[in-house]
Order: C-alpha cells, then structure tokens, then sequence
C-alpha cells in the first residue's frame, strides 16, 4: 500500500528538515575548527553525518512505499556562535524542536492508520531519546569546564574520539 498523499508530504519536509539539521552541525563543525576545539569539530562532523544518514533512511522508505521524493531548497544556517556551550545549547534546542517533527510524523501514522509508516519512524522515536540525551549531558559537562581551559582541553579530547557509525534504519 502506497502512502498517502499527506505522508509523502510530511516526510519530504523531515528529508529537508534532517539536511537542514546536517547542515546545521557542520556550520557548528566549521566554527568550532576555527576556535581551534578539534575534538568538538570532530563531534559535530560525526552529527552532520548521522543527519544525512537520517535523511537518506526518510528517503529511501518514500521510494520503498511508491512515493515521490521532492527536494527542496535547503535554508542557510546561522555561521557564528559565541562559544561551545552556545553551540550545544543550541544543539540542545535543535534537538528537541526535531523531536517534535518526529512526533508528529508518529501522529499522523496513528491517525492514518499507517502501522507500517508508524513502525518505521519508532526508530527515529528512539533515536530522538538518544540525541536529547547525549548533547543534553555534554551540555552539562561544557557548562562545569567553562572558565576552566583544562577541562575544556580534556572535554576537547574526548569529543575527538567519537567516531561515525552508519545506522541501520528499518
Ligand atoms: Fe536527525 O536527529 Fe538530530 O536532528
């Protein structure tokens, strides 16, 4: 069964939305290598990358469900942010205001009765948990070493070890 007219909509604009939100985290990349914090460049290039992973996996169940994927013009992120706390609260906001896009794609599935479309986005369901909570919790943790170089240093280190796992979304 095709999805509806509706769906195929909503879940164009999430493709847009995740590119804009990989697009979003590789400005933050960008700045944070010009603050010269690698290890967060390092973090938020891994981010920009789990987010084009995240469109491709809307993308490819358009297809999958006989649907038409339309891309759309993605808008320009903000290029400038004051420090590294400013880029993971604002990590934190962004992550949340997703999380209420995936809620409702999950809505609208129930409504629709489209238990299918409403399997598929239980992942990204799970997926938004995880990301709240990791930029939550390093949100915290760049908020102890302000002010503080070292810990920032060692902050530094750590966010330099993340590395990219492809998801598998289904
Ligand atoms: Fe796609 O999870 Fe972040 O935005």
């Amino acid at each position: 069964m095709a999805i509806s007219e509706t769906m195929e909509k909503k879940i164009n604009e999430q493709i847009n939305a995740e590119m804009y939100s990989a697009y979003l985290y590789l400005s933050m990349s960008c700045q944070a290598q010009d603050m010269n914090l690698k290890g967060f460049a390092n973090w938020f290039y891994i981010q920009y990358q789990e987010e084009v992973a995240h469109a491709m996996g809307f993308l490819n169940y358009v297809q999958e469900r006989g649907g038409k994927v339309t891309l759309t013009a993605i808008e320009g992120p903000k290029t400038q942010w004051d420090s590294a706390l400013a880029m993971f609260e604002e990590t934190c906001k962004h992550e949340a205001y997703v999380t209420s896009l995936i809620n409702g794609l999950a809505a609208l599935a129930v409504q629709e009765n489209d238990f299918a479309a409403g399997h598929f986005f239980s992942w990204y369901v799970k997926e938004q948990v995880e990301e709240e909570a990791t930029a939550g919790e390093i949100c915290s943790e760049v908020k102890m070493a302000q002010g503080n170089p070292g810990a920032l240093l060692m902050l530094d280190r750590e966010l330099g070890t993340r590395t990219f796992v492809a998801p598998i979304i289904k």
